[in-house]
């Protein structure tokens, strides 16, 4: 019963630090972190994994292909490496899409991969990956073929940047490279910074469209996992806000090229797109600011900061129908719900944004987050303040092309207007990139760590005895045979949308299915029984 406030940590992180041996407790300690919120922390983040860990952190070539290009439908997104790597990225993120018409580019339920064998790892892979782009190209003639890097594209030097060059000439349609092998950076995160560098060099800027809406943005950060992009498409149009493209959500390139045409962009998962925003306000005076859409509270929030941004009286107006309207409807089904919730215990470890977001959430149902964590976020994210990246321990950008724009290199697009109108409204007090992070806002004595191993996710399990526990396939079941219910915070399970008013009404019940029923407690762990699977062995 934790009523009373939660209680200090340390005991169980001591505890768990005494079971590794010393130099990784040396490296472990500094991830983990009794919270207290009014005071300024450390938390050691975007660091290589100790090799042994079990970690829930994916690759380079996850964060590049799988999360930021991946959710584009109308480029084809061809995997040079071993048919592995593109099938296991195959529409397992649960990102949807939305073709205008049935007959409008969309490549995402294909896997597009060159299938490396044996001899292509001897020989070179460049002659096949170049029989790839122009069977793919044959067959489908799209606008523009991404190329991805898999682990051996690295290893054994096939140029893929070359290539692309090479056949974007001779096809005469946009097809760029990323070397994003899975083993570069220390997680998904490098990933994300490549992608974000070649979308931004190959395809923003591309084209212009005239103006045809009064407000004009750019959703930056979401992917439409479980149909999230959807609910905000409907929220925007509903307010009279046309939303240029999104990065990458029911996306398409073709709008990504005029993208640069926006007032504003509004960034909802700051890790993974972070880069494309601050590139775009370098070349173009494009301000962004950080939104959140998980939860009813937040979503009213994000909609009034985008009014106060366009300052205009029938916006506003709007604005507020709206919230007044669809808050009305969430309160409805969190009166119900909330009592049957309230004082349960939640703990949550996935990527680098969803852990601190859906924490508003729980918040509504009454559910107190004993514990979080990220797996592959930055320090910023975490301690909520803007923190100089350490080169010396910053693997993410390593060998990482930078591209640095200036405004000169483009003059006709910079928008004077925007920046003037940046600067006027900063003078009022109005915060653009302002760097609120997870720890600030979560309570005393909760728990943070960073990239939580297997040992320490049980470790917590046996001390909070948490009601829910979220994170993704690779925890799953694992924890459900502790006897305590995982939603995945990943795909959803099967459920979703979950972001703004619809979606908040989604998620409350999916809760109320989760906690508000003792199934769980009837499962007996398997390892209770038989703790040990002991085999034998005979050496002649
Ligand atoms: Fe951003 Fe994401 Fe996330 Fe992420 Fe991911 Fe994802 Fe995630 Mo899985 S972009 S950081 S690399 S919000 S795929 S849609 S769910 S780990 S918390
Ligand atoms: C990834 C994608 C992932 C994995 C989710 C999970 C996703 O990291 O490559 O481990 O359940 O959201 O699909 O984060």
């Amino acid at each position: 019963d934790f009523s009373a406030g939660l209680p200090d940590p340390t005991p169980l992180i001591e505890d768990i630090i005494s079971k590794y041996p010393r130099k990784v407790a040396k490296k472990r300690a500094k991830a983990m972190i009794a919270n207290t919120p009014d005071e300024d922390q450390e938390i050691q983040a975007n660091v290589r994994t100790i090799p042994g860990i079990i970690t829930q952190r994916g690759c380079t070539y996850a964060g590049c292909k799988g999360v930021v290009l991946g959710p584009t439908r109308d480029i084809i997104n061809l995997v040079h490496g071993p048919i592995g790597c593109s099938f296991y990225a195959w529409l397992t993120r649960r990102n949807q899409t939305r073709p205008e018409t049935p007959t409008d580019e969309n490549y995402m339920m294909y896997a597009f991969s060159t299938d490396m064998q044996d001899e292509n790892i001897v020989f070179g892979g460049e002659v096949k990956l170049k029989q790839a782009i122009r069977e793919a190209f044959e067959l489908f003639k799209p606008k523009a073929i991404g190329v991805f890097s898999t682990c051996p594209v690295g290893l054994i030097g096939d140029d893929v940047h070359a290539v692309s060059r090479e056949m974007k000439e001779e096809l005469g349609i946009n097809i760029f490279g990323f070397s994003c092998e899975g083993y570069r950076g220390v997680s998904q995160s490098a990933g994300h910074h490549i992608a974000n560098n070649q979308v931004f060099k190959n395809v923003v800027g591309l084209n212009d469209r005239p103006r045809k809406s009064k407000f004009q943005l750019n959703l930056l950060g979401e992917y439409n996992i479980g149909g999230d992009a959807f609910e905000l498409e409907a929220l925007f149009e509903e307010v009279g806000i046309e939303l240029i493209s999104t990065f990458s959500g029911n996306s398409t390139i073709k709008s990504m090229e005029y993208a640069h045409t926006v007032d504003l962009n509004i960034v909802m998962c700051h890790r993974s797109i972070n880069y494309i925003a601050e590139m775009m306000e370098e070349k173009y005076g494009i301000p962004w600011i950080k939104a959140n859409f998980i939860g009813s509270e937040a979503t009213a929030k994000t909609l009034r900061k985008i009014g106060e941004f366009f300052d205009d009286a029938e916006l506003t107006a709007k604005i507020e129908e709206v919230i007044a309207r669809e808050s009305a409807k969430v309160k409805e089904v969190m009166d119900a719900i909330k009592p049957k919730t309230e004082g349960k215990l939640a703990m949550m470890f996935v990527g680098g944004s969803r852990a601190h977001h859906y924490q508003e959430l729980f918040k509504e149902l009454g559910v107190t987050t004993v514990s979080a964590g990220y797996e592959f976020a930055h320090r910023d994210d975490y301690e909520g303040r803007k923190v100089i990246p350490n080169i010396k321990i910053d693997a993410d950008t390593r060998n990482i092309e930078e591209i640095t724009v200036t405004k000169t290199e483009n003059p006709e697009l910079w928008r004077e207007d925007l920046v003037e109108k940046k600067a006027a409204l900063e003078k009022k007090g109005y915060e653009f990139s302002d760097y609120e992070g997870m720890m600030p806002e979560m309570t005393k004595n909760s728990l943070v760590i960073d990239d939580i191993s297997h040992l320490e996710t049980e470790k917590l399990i046996e001390f909070y005895k948490p009601d829910i526990f979220c994170a993704g396939i690779k925890e799953k079941y694992v924890v459900q045979k502790s006897g305590v219910p995982l939603k995945q915070l990943h795909s959803y399970d099967y459920g979703g949308p979950y972001t703004a008013f619809g979606g908040a009404i989604n998620f409350f019940k999916e809760m109320e299915r989760m906690l508000v029923t003792d199934v769980w407690k009837l499962v007996d762990t398997p390892w209770k029984s038989e703790p040990e699977i002991v085999g034998s062995m005979t050496i002649n």
